[in-house]
């Protein structure tokens, strides 16, 4: 039997790495997101590249119903989950604190933090009654550093890496793993859903530098579950060479030889 492995936001960037590097490692993985298309696209694709089977599940993560519906109706032969990728999230707008979106900021912090605690509570039953699981969170450099108009993306990222330290306290009798990882700037749709669809704000966050790739963040993350199992990498930040915080880059022109 193949291990298992859940992976929120498997429609694009990280989430979609993931389902592609533990497919290929021969995980069976059970794949979300709000794209219905690109779920049931990318569910094919797996089975058929990598003989795995694969389980496409469309949700927000913010609505509570809908996360605890389709995980209590998991069929049996899902339900030995082995690992959980909360990765599902998104920063929306770069502005000052006074000037920003009231709604931008309510589905930040709908998404990133109770979305994480949602999907988290509907897989952890599963988890402890065989006493064994690891959780992936996904925080950013933003946790650790903010940045001007960064405001509530950076507070959600601190949320996430906090929660992870409860969960990881709170866990430890179960005997769950939780990791959680901070990339730096990745190129991925991330910054087009930031700058809502204006490609050419988007494209220039990712100017003059090599910045990481979904499939580095993916190998990463792979990395940390393939450990022994009395192994926990408890957090972890991973940026490319031009950036040393969320703030510095060394932006020297074409990428690196
Ligand atoms: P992408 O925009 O490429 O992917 C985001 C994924 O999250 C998509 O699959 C999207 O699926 C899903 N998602 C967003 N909102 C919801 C929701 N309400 N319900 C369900 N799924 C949702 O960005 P990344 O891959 O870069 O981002 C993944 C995570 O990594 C995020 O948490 C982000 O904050 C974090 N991160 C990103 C960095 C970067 O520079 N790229 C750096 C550090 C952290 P769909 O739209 O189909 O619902
Ligand atoms: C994404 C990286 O620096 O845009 O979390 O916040 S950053």
């Amino acid at each position: 039997m193949n291990k298992i492995a859940v992976i929120t936001g498997a429609t694009s960037g990280f989430g979609k790495a993931c389902a592609e590097k533990f497919a290929k490692e021969n995980f069976d993985v059970v794949i979300t997101g709000r794209r219905k298309e690109r779920l049931e696209n990318l569910k094919s694709e797996l089975e058929k590249k990598f003989g795995v089977r694969a389980l496409a599940l469309c949700f927000d993560v913010q609505d509570r119903e809908a996360v605890f519906k389709n995980f209590e109706s998991l069929p049996e032969e899902w339900r030995n989950i082995d690992i959980l990728i909360n990765n599902a999230g998104l920063a929306l707008g770069r502005d000052f604190f006074e000037e920003a979106s009231m709604e931008d900021w309510e589905i930040m912090i709908d998404t990133n933090v109770k979305g994480l605690l949602y999907v988290t509570r509907a897989v952890l039953p599963f988890m402890v009654s065989r006493k064994r699981g690891h959780i992936i969170n996904m925080g950013s450099v933003a946790a650790k550093v903010v940045y001007e108009k960064g405001n509530v993306y950076c507070a959600s990222k601190a949320a996430v890496e906090t929660i992870s330290e409860g969960m990881r306290i709170d866990l430890l009798r179960q005997g769950i793993r939780v990791t959680a990882i901070h990339p730096g700037a990745a190129e991925t749709e991330f910054s087009e859903v930031r700058f809502k669809g204006n490609t050419e704000l988007a494209s220039k966050v990712y100017e003059g530098y090599e910045p990481l790739h979904a499939e580095e963040i993916a190998e990463t993350i792979f990395y940390c579950v393939s450990l022994p199992r009395h192994v926990c990498i408890n957090d972890l930040v991973i940026t490319c060479l031009a950036q040393a915080d969320s703030i510095y880059f060394h932006k020297t022109g074409p990428v690196y030889p």
